[in-house]
């Protein structure tokens, strides 16, 4: 039997208003290797008689954008479209399919995911549709109910794929899985989130099934960058899980506490890596550093040297959490660490270790940042963090700003700005490339403020997905209408891209160093 596994197009999300630039407020990313498919395929091509297929529609056809719907938002409108392949044209694999498998981890992409599985169904209505990730997890309900979707993966899909697709197959009973929800004589059966599985006995993600899209995967995290660091580039994941609880995020949820690979693991992964020529790592896990509060700095440290000592240039993608960089006896950052973590060296010509990190400083508007979130640090100290990471000459920094709280207005975005021009300033000091991102505070199910502030929705999630991301956003604050609010953070970028690289990124909603 035959299981396809597709990525779907980008949401490409264009905000129009009289007398205004045109704004794209989806942030797009398409030529890098997609985790999710790669693992699934992985993990399902293990079902004895299963062949397993993958095709990425983000990376291929980008010039294609394909409007599917446009509604009113405040005094302006937004179009949104699909970017990259259109439906039609895997219209052959679709027929030959008996499962199609989907990854929806982002909510706004709710409406071309059930477009998507509205189309498969219409060319082979005897396929059936399988999804999984952050989305589905916690809104099987919603998919379910749209008579479309066969089934959803609430947890991860090495405890539960292979299971399902096996009892399918054998057209068995697959009642008593857990991880899965589905309908059965009207009504809703879920068997429950199912987490915690080993990792190491994880399957390596499937590249040669993505053989020929490798030359395209050639876009870190945030835009190209410089010839330098070298290319393809191959996401990585040491961790799953995280021991911290920040309010506005799933992971705790989704995936449960902290885990990690050992070593050998890791080495067989990083050789697998290289036996594809991959150049390059993205480090992508969600909180690295956390293992340190598991008491495993030494092996966060083993991992690094590892990754170095294969020849790697890598970044971290996803940042560190800010208050682990600190050495809480000396009240100094730990700067033995940091030089592990973001030293590098040139071997042969070639640049080898951190090259880019991407840093989590989030709430710059409150007077005490810490008072937020205890992972945060007060702003002197998280100056002296970046000083030191400067000083191992990162080729290339990010930092987030996260606006939208419901007590955020004009007088906090102002002392945010102040502080992001202090780092600025700082980081250029060192002649050390900088983006600023600042972010929504946007309210995702499966987080605690899902069930802290959900009624501060002016846009609902089932009718207006495609604005619950980072870049666009359902609510407003005491001071913002939600227009209001994602023209601050407009301005914000404005001042902090400069004019040349702001244009560039509204007009494609891609970031530019
Ligand atoms: C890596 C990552 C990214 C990457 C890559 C995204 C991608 N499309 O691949 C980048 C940096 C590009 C990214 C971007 C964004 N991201 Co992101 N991202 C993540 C992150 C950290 C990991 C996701 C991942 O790849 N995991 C690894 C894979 C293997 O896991 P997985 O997909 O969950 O799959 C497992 C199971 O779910 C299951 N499974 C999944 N699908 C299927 C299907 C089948 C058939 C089966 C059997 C099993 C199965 O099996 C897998 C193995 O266990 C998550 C946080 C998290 N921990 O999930 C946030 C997360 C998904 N991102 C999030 C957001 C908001 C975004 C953005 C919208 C942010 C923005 N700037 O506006 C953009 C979207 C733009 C885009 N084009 O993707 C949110 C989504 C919240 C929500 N409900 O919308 C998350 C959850 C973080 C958070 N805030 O909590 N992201
Ligand atoms: S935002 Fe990062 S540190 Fe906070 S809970 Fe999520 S993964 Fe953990």
């Amino acid at each position: 039997m035959n299981y396809l596994h597709v990525e779907l197009p980008s949401l490409h999300l264009l905000w129009q208003r009289e007398g205004c630039e045109d704004v794209v407020c989806s942030v797009i990313r398409t030529n890098y290797p997609k985790p999710s498919p790669l693992l699934v395929a992985a993990i399902l091509r293990q079902v004895q008689g299963l062949e397993v297929q993958v095709i990425d529609m983000k990376i291929h056809n980008q010039e294609t954008i394909i409007p599917y719907r446009e509604f009113n938002f405040e005094n302006g409108k937004i179009i949104a479209s699909r970017m990259g392949m259109s439906f039609e044209k895997i219209e052959d694999q679709l027929k030959e399919a008996d499962f199609l498998g989907l990854s929806i981890n982002p909510t706004s992409w709710s409406n071309i995911a059930l477009d998507f599985a509205r189309f498969a169904k219409k060319v082979n209505p005897s396929l059936r549709i399988i999804i999984g990730g952050t989305e589905a997890i916690f809104r099987y309900d919603f998919y379910l109910k749209s008579g479309v979707i066969d089934f959803v993966i609430r947890g991860e899909g090495e405890l539960v794929g292979p299971a399902l697709i096996t009892s399918l197959i054998h057209k068995q009973d697959y009642s008593g899985i857990n991880g899965l929800a589905y309908i059965q004589n009207g009504q809703i059966v879920d068997t429950g989130i199912t987490r915690n599985c080993d990792l190491d006995k994880e399957p390596l993600p499937a590249i040669d099934l993505l053989n020929g899209d490798i030359p395209l995967w050639n876009m870190p995290i945030e835009y190209f960058i410089d010839s330098d660091v070298k290319r393809p580039i191959m996401p990585l994941f040491i961790t799953r899980g995280c021991n911290q609880s920040c309010d506005y995020c799933t992971t705790p949820r989704k995936y449960g506490r902290l885990r990690f690979k050992s070593l050998e693991r890791l080495e067989k992964e990083l050789q697998y890596f290289k036996s594809f020529g991959i150049e390059s790592i993205n480090i992508w896990d969600d909180s690295l550093s956390s293992l340190i509060k598991l008491g495993q700095r030494d092996l966060l440290i083993a991992y690094i040297r590892m990754i170095k000592a294969y020849g790697f240039p890598f970044e971290y993608a996803q940042g560190m959490v800010i208050s682990d960089l600190w050495d809480k006896e000396k009240n100094e950052p730990d700067f033995v660490l940091i030089s592990e973590l973001y030293g590098h060296s040139t071997i042969s010509g070639k640049f080898v270790g951190c090259y880019g990190h991407y840093t989590p400083v989030e709430f710059l508007q409150e007077e005490n940042t810490t008072a937020i979130n205890s992972k945060l640090l007060s702003f002197e100290k998280e100056l002296e963090v970046i000083k030191a990471i400067c000083r191992q000459d990162v080729k290339y920094l990010s930092f987030s700003c996260i606006l939208g709280r419901a007590t955020d207005g004009p007088n906090q975005v102002e002392f945010a700005r102040k502080r992001l021009r202090r780092i600025k300033a700082l980081v250029e000091s060192f002649g050390v490339r900088i983006l600023i991102a600042p972010y929504m505070y946007n309210i995702f199910p499966g987080t605690r403020l899902w069930t802290k502030e959900k009624d501060r929705l002016e846009y609902s999630i089932e009718e207006f997905p495609e604005m619950y991301q980072l870049n666009a956003s359902p609510h407003g604050t005491n001071y913002f209408s939600p227009s209001e609010l994602m023209q601050a953070k407009l301005d914000l970028e404005r001042e902090f891209l400069g004019e040349e690289r702001f244009k560039k990124w509204i007009q494609t909603g891609r970031y530019q160093w």
